[in-house]
């Protein structure tokens, strides 16, 4: 019988060059909240994500004809932009068709330090059974990578990498600690999800720019199957054939 393949959490991108992912799958998580508001987009049509890692970088697309521009810094959509990073801007059609180039504190800046990757995938709570099955039926090693706060550790990313520990670990290999920590976490915080993440220094972040809606909206399970993985550079559905909108 083969070996199965490992499932790893790395609980920031700090520590990513701590750990090889050429041959790997690298599952990006930003709950909070660029990965929910990329999934966002895509299921309302945006035709690509196009994530970069400077402001400078994502304005060089202004002008272009169907380009959206948007993102954050500290949770503040950036002047010049479009939009900022809530996933409530990206719904009532204002993507479909469109590209949309996104900055994020975080969420962008993982994504590009796992290209080189075998895969980047990416997710969160509202894609939350479509993207484990998805990482089962590829079968691969795969990593969890959290994209933390400014390379420090973040609860809500480590307590969804613990989600997904929890309900796929028979396929994989698990045998690491980050693992065993961040399943701990989710136990610990499933049956309240919203009290726990009031503890994490990101709930304070956001409710402090009056955006706890957005928490809310981006704790909720299972509002769309499509999952989303990087290809030349931007995220498009993965399973176009099994999109409900389709
Ligand atoms: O850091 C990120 O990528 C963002 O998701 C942070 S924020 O929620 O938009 O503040």
């Amino acid at each position: 019988m083969p070996d199965k393949s490992t499932l790893e959490v790395c609980v920031t991108p700090g520590l990513l060059p701590l750990y090889p992912i050429d041959d790997k799958v690298v599952v990006v998580i930003d709950v909070l909240r660029a990965t929910t508001t990329m999934c966002v987009a895509l299921d309302q049509g945006a035709d690509k994500v196009i994530p970069v890692d400077t402001i400078e970088e994502c304005l060089s697309f202004t002008g272009k004809e169907n380009y959206i521009l948007a993102g954050e810094r500290n949770g503040r959509k950036v002047e010049g932009f479009h939009f900022g990073n809530s996933p409530f801007e990206f719904m009532d059609g204002v993507v479909k068709g469109k590209t949309l180039v996104l900055t994020t504190t975080n969420g962008t800046r993982a994504i590009k330090m796992a290209e080189h990757s075998y895969q980047v995938v990416i997710g969160g709570f509202l894609n939350f059974t479509a993207l484990t099955k998805w990482i089962v039926a590829e079968g691969r090693d795969t990593l969890l990578l959290c994209s933390g706060w400014r390379n420090k550790f973040n609860l809500e990313d480590t307590v969804f990498a613990g989600a997904i520990i929890h309900h796929i670990k028979e396929y994989f290999l698990v045998d690491s600690d980050s693992a065993f920590a961040a399943e701990k976490l989710y136990l610990n915080s499933r049956r309240n999800m919203l009290h726990f993440m009031k503890q994490s220094s990101h709930y304070r972040r956001l409710a402090h720019l009056g955006v706890v809606n957005d928490i809310k909206y981006c704790l909720r399970p299972d509002l769309t199957s499509i999952v989303p993985v990087l290809k030349n550079g931007a995220l498009v559905i993965a399973n176009s054939t099994k999109h409900p909108r389709n």
